[in-house]
């Protein structure tokens, strides 16, 4: 009776075997497909991106271009001014970000721009990713700029006392924060601008710790002039500007909410080569 016993468990075990474990595999491996898909996706509720780059599809010191922006990058942009260079200094996620150059006498803004592939609009929310290595000199660096056609409605600026401060469309700033911006470490800056003449709203958002859902500081401003709409969105004008060189990454426009951090995948990790 022995090895008829012994040959009836056999097949037992396996099958058994089989037949609890393949389930929890698969349950456990469509689980984690459905929480890696959940993550990736925009973690604010009712946000849709409308353009956004990671400046991933890039060569480490090439100047950026329309035509080199787009591909792996995402979105490409609709224009660029200044010399403003792919880099694998600071970079935000991945392994490569945007460098504005150090401009040090009367110079040439540098910046990135979405026209016609964001489109007018009249409420946008934005994030950026941000590395200083200094404060901004003389007018501060204008991390954002939302214009009509070529009349300004809004800026996102940093002081060069490192504060966040918001500017309306005749170039007043209406609202400046009272916390610094964390210098020689990635940050993260959110911004909503919802256009009218006389009930616009400019909002921005840091935070000191780049992934956080909570900000270290919110700066808002409304009942501003912000103009009627936009149709230009420009990240990363330094106007002349003597601070280090700044660093930006994982830029992104949308609408319907805050857009939230950058969620870091297994294929996203942080570069920690320093170039
Ligand atoms: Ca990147």
């Amino acid at each position: 009776m022995k090895p008829m016993m012994k040959s009836m468990m056999k097949p037992m075990q396996y099958v058994i075997g089989v037949k609890r474990s393949r389930p929890v595999w698969t349950a456990l491996l469509v689980l984690s497909l459905v929480t890696a898909a959940l993550v990736a996706a925009a973690p604010v509720a009712g946000a849709v991106i409308l353009a956004s780059n990671t400046f991933e599809g890039g060569t480490a010191g090439a100047v950026i271009t329309p035509a080199n922006s787009g591909g792996a990058s995402g979105t490409a942009f609709d224009a660029v001014a200044g010399a403003v260079t792919f880099s694998s200094t600071h970079p935000g996620h991945g392994a490569l970000g945007m460098r504005v150059p150090v401009c040090t006498t009367a110079c040439s803004p540098a910046y990135v721009e979405w026209s016609t592939s964001v489109g007018a609009q009249t409420e946008v929310y934005g994030r950026v990713y941000l590395y200083l290595t200094k404060f901004p000199d003389g007018q501060g660096l204008r991390l954002f700029r939302q214009l009509n056609g070529t009349a300004n409605t809004a800026k996102i600026v940093i002081t060069a006392q490192g504060k966040l401060a918001l500017e309306n469309a005749v170039g007043t700033t209406v609202q400046t924060g009272t916390q610094s911006v964390a210098l020689n470490q990635l940050v993260r800056i959110e911004f909503r601008i919802k256009n009218g003449a006389t009930t616009g709203v400019i909002e921005a958002k840091l935070f000191n710790a780049a992934e956080s859902t909570m900000p270290t500081e919110t700066v808002t401003k409304t009942s501003a002039n912000t103009g009627t709409q936009a149709t230009h969105y420009r990240f990363g004008q330094g106007t002349p500007n003597t601070a280090d060189a700044t660093w930006l990454d994982d830029v992104a426009l949308g609408t319907g909410g805050y857009l939230g951090p950058v969620a870091v995948g297994p294929t996203a990790t942080p570069s920690a080569t320093a170039t």
